[in-house]
């Protein structure tokens, strides 16, 4: 049977926070069909932060990274359903807003690979070590009147 219920850690930057951009992104996996089941508004630590990037730490752009990441507010999510972490990719679209195709969320709202105003996990490994080291606290439990309407249960 179809995993419906595949996890992926969505983030919008400290630039998509500034720029009012949390509503829009949001509101794109929510009309997808996503499932959301945790949100917050959220300042992390440096730590955090390194923790989340740590594949990245030997990259020339990491420390400049980290100072952007720590500029204000992040909008941390966890979005439920079919495929979540590939369709989730796509919807954001290429890390460098330059390949990111319009109709993505970085090709419609960004311009450089350095505010490119939106994080989401790029496996299913990867988005469950995240969603555990954003929301140690858990994730929201209900259900949707409307799962027969995105699926074919
Ligand atoms: P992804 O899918 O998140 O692994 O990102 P990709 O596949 O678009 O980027 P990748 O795996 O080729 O490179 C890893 C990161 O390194 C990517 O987020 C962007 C960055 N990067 C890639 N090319 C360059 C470059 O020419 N200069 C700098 N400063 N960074 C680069
Ligand atoms: O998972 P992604 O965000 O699509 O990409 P990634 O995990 O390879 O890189 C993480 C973030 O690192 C990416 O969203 C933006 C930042 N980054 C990547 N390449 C560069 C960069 N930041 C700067 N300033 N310059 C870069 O070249």
């Amino acid at each position: 049977a179809p995993n419906i219920r595949e996890r992926t850690y969505i983030m919008v930057k400290p630039d998509g926070v500034d720029r009012g951009l949390i509503g829009e992104i949001a509101a794109r996996f929510e009309k997808r069909g996503f499932k959301l089941i945790a949100a917050k508004l959220v300042s992390p630590t440096k730590q955090h932060l390194e923790k989340h990037y740590e594949d990245l730490c030997d990259k020339p752009f990491f420390p400049g990274m980290i100072g952007y990441m720590l500029s204000g507010p992040v909008f941390a999510m966890v979005w439920e359903g079919l495929d979540a972490v590939k369709t989730g990719r796509v919807m954001l679209g290429a890390t460098n807003p330059l390949q990111s195709g319009p109709g993505t969320i970085r090709g419609d709202y960004a311009l450089a690979v350095g505010r490119n105003i939106c994080h989401g996990s790029d496996s299913v490994e990867n988005a469950e070590k995240e969603i555990a080291l954003w929301f140690p606290e858990g994730l929201v439990q209900y259900s949707r009147s409307n799962e027969a309407k995105v699926y074919e249960i």
